[in-house]
């Protein structure tokens, strides 16, 4: 087993422990659940975790972060966001435990994201924990992934340009993606300088990553994604690949990896976020 399961058992251990520890209706516990276990990444607590350096006190964060992540998804594939019946291969939570469910079982994800950081915050009382959580809730909030998905719900009714397309691509999925390399940084000391350049480094992978995710939408596997491609050509969505071209779009791709490849140069050699970064720029799903 290398390091990198190693690192994801854990964090699936400790999530399954939060979930089997909440004092709630079984039927609520399985909604949340389904939702976790149905597979997924694990990107941005592997990415946590990564730029923490592998702490383990990063672990309740990178928890936190991937319950926020999957109540998103949640909510994002109901009928009144995306409408989507298939998430991580598997049918959409709202189409197996119903609409009313699906929303309160995000609910439930999110509100334990804070409970297990003001959890771990309270027994610890350490400022760089307090620091994590402020990280990460205020990237999940108005100002952060919440406040791009709104623009990107409007965007139905407003013609979207590229710099909105930009605003909301920072927002919706740059954020928490930043956040996450942030909090893991700010668990392993950095302040000032050298949390920007991690904030730096957050942000030009969240946007390459949201491009990958565009161009994976209009010519990806769907075998490989566990959802259907062309989805966004066929709603007419405005993406940085319809609005830049494919063609561009993937030049800008593999011209925003080059200069993220650049940026982790200030890592040490075998630093574990080097590895986690290079995964999420190669993949194919
Ligand atoms: C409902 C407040 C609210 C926000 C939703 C995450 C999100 C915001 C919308 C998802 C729509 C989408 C497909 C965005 C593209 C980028 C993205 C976040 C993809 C999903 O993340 P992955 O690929 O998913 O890391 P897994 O399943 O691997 O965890």
């Amino acid at each position: 087993m290398n390091s990198r399961s190693t690192d994801i058992d854990g964090l699936n251990a400790a999530l399954d422990g939060y979930l089997a520890a909440l004092d709630c209706p079984e039927a609520l516990r399985a909604a949340m659940s389904y939702s976790v276990g149905a597979g997924g990444k694990r990107l941005r607590p592997a990415l946590l975790i990564a730029a923490s350096g592998g702490d383990p006190d990063a672990v309740p964060f990178a928890c936190a972060v991937e319950l926020i992540h999957t109540y998103s998804l949640i909510h994002d594939d109901l009928p009144a966001m995306d409408d989507d019946d298939l998430r991580r291969g598997k049918p959409a939570n709202h189409k197996i435990f119903g609409e009313w469910a699906a929303i309160l079982a995000g609910d439930g994800l999110l509100n334990l994201a804070y409970e297990v950081m003001i959890g771990f915050c309270a027994g610890r009382l350490e400022p760089r924990f307090l620091a994590a959580a402020d990280e990460i809730a205020r990237a999940a909030g108005a100002g952060g992934m919440v406040g791009g998905q709104y623009a990107d719900m409007e965007s139905e009714r407003v013609v979207a340009d590229l710099s909105r397309v930009l605003y909301i691509d920072a927002r919706k999925t740059g954020a928490l993606i930043t956040a996450a390399i942030a909090a893991g940084a700010i668990v392993s000391g950095a302040v000032g300088e050298a949390l920007d350049r991690f904030r730096k480094l957050g942000r030009k992978l969240g946007l390459a990553f949201q491009i990958k995710d565009d161009l994976l939408n209009a010519a990806g596997d769907p075998a490989k994604l566990g959802k259907p491609v062309g989805t966004d050509g066929a709603a007419g969505k405005a993406t940085y690949v319809s609005l830049a071209g494919e063609k561009q779009a993937a030049a800008d791709y593999e011209r925003l990896s080059r200069d993220i490849i650049e940026m982790i140069d200030f890592l040490p050699e075998g630093h574990a976020l080097r590895d986690v970064v290079g995964r999420a720029l190669f993949r194919e799903h």
